[in-house]
This record gives C-alpha cells, sequence and structure tokens, in this order.
C-alpha cells in the first residue's frame, strides 16, 4: 500500500511544519492600540507657513526597548531624490542603525553631506543616474545639504522605534498597533524645538492627542556650506 505510507508521510509533514509555523510565528506580547492626534502651530497668522506635514512624531519606549521596538529583518530602503535642485522628501524617517539612498535625478552633479555632530558625512560630488547613501546610527535629527546649492536642504529623523508617523497636510498623524506601555512621544518640526512629553499608552490605545508647536522663536538663519563658511553667490552660467 504505497499511496497510503505515502499520504499519511505527507499528513505527518504537513503537521510538523503547521507546528513548525506556530513556533515561530511571533506572538504579540502586549495589547496594541492607535495612538493618533494632530499637530497645530502656534504663530501668528500673518507669518503663517503652513508647512505641518513636514512635522514628526515618534514613540520612544520609557524603558529598555522590547522586541517590539528592536530592528527585525531587512531594514526598508530609503530614499531622499535629488531632483529640480530640491532633495525630494524634504523630510524622511528612518530607524536608527538604518540607511537612506540619495540618487541624483538632475543633468547636473550635486552633493550631500551634513556637519550634525549627530555624525557628519560628505558622499561627494556626484552626477545624474548614481546614487550614494549613508548610515545614520545615531537617534536624531540630521539636516542635510548640497554644498553646491544652498536652497538644497532635507533632514533624516533616525528613531528607535517602529512607532513613528509622518504628520499630514491637516496635522493629523496615525501610529497604529502600538503596544501598551509607558513611552516618550517626541514631535519634531523644522522650526521649532522638539517637543518631548510621557505618554502612558493603554492597551486600546490613545485618541485624539493634541500638540501645539510654538514656532515664534524660529530663526530664519541660513545654513553654512561643508566648509563652515557662507555660500557664494550663486552664479548664472553655473549649475
Ligand atoms: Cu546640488
Amino acid at each position: 500500500m504505497p499511496t497510503v505510507i505515502f499520504s499519511s508521510l505527507g499528513a505527518a509533514r504537513s503537521r510538523f511544519w503547521l507546528l513548525a509555523l506556530i513556533a515561530i510565528t511571533p506572538l504579540p506580547l502586549r495589547a496594541q492600540g492607535t495612538v493618533s492626534g494632530q499637530v497645530t502651530f502656534f504663530e501668528p497668522a500673518s507669518s503663517a507657513r503652513h508647512d505641518v506635514a513636514n512635522a514628526v512624531v515618534y514613540l520612544e519606549p520609557a524603558s529598555r526597548p522590547s522586541r517590539y521596538d528592536r530592528p527585525s529583518g531587512q531594514p526598508a530602503a530609503m530614499s531622499i531624490i535629488m531632483r529640480d535642485h530640491e532633495f525630494i522628501p524634504h523630510v524622511q524617517i528612518v530607524r536608527a542603525g538604518g540607511s537612506v539612498d540619495f540618487p541624483n535625478q538632475d543633468p547636473f552633479s550635486h552633493n550631500v553631506f551634513s556637519n550634525t555632530s549627530l555624525g557628519a558625512f560628505d558622499l561627494g560630488l556626484y552626477r545624474r543616474g548614481a546614487t550614494r547613501a549613508s548610515t545614520f546610527s545615531r537617534v536624531g535629527v540630521y539636516a542635510i545639504y548640497c554644498n553646491i546649492h544652498s536652497s538644497m536642504v532635507s533632514f533624516v529623523v533616525a528613531v528607535p522605534t517602529k512607532a513613528f508617523a509622518h504628520v499630514g497636510a491637516d496635522g493629523r498623524f496615525s501610529m497604529p498597533d502600538v503596544p501598551a506601555g509607558k513611552y516618550v512621544l517626541h514631535v519634531w518640526h523644522e522650526r521649532t524645538p522638539e517637543v518631548m512629553e510621557s505618554l502612558d499608552v493603554p492597551p486600546t490605545g490613545v485618541r485624539a492627542l493634541s500638540v501645539s508647536l510654538d514656532t515664534r522663536g524660529f530663526p530664519a538663519t541660513a545654513h553654512l556650506n561643508k566648509f563652515g563658511q557662507p555660500y557664494p553667490p550663486v552664479r548664472a552660467d553655473r549649475y
């Protein structure tokens, strides 16, 4: 009865794989809920900039990072494209330790550098079609510029958690599947000091958080080039 033998072997194998699958499937350690809310600016209407979508929110675990917060598997490939003399997107979020590609899609050369104390880097000057990458090991905000074009500005926000979100154009944000626990809520925007608030997340999550960012003290100063000098005046005959 070879057929019977084979089918029972097959059934046994199926059971084995089913049990193996159950054994390796990570079960949620804690109940998870959504943390959502709204970011608004506290600023005079006359100078309102309507750039709340450049804000970033994330939840830093108040104690040691849990299994939930540790990076697992291949990190997502993040990019900031250089096109039309701009870094796109203006703000990118990456898990700390992850890297970001900077492809140049303009028909002329760009540079990518950061002078941040978190980890300064300079990717050099490179042409259309070329891509270089940088790794963002430490948690924090990295201001990134091009040494040729002073108008090119972007920010990489390296976060220590899976719970992060870009804020929408209406100021709303939502972070799903956040395990219950104690966190520090970080809200960052380039025109304000970073806001940090303790937040207890119950198993049902937290809705309708409200965060107001005070942009009134924002110093509108020009950034320096990679040598720490002011940019030379732009010449019309040069890219
Ligand atoms: Cu450039």
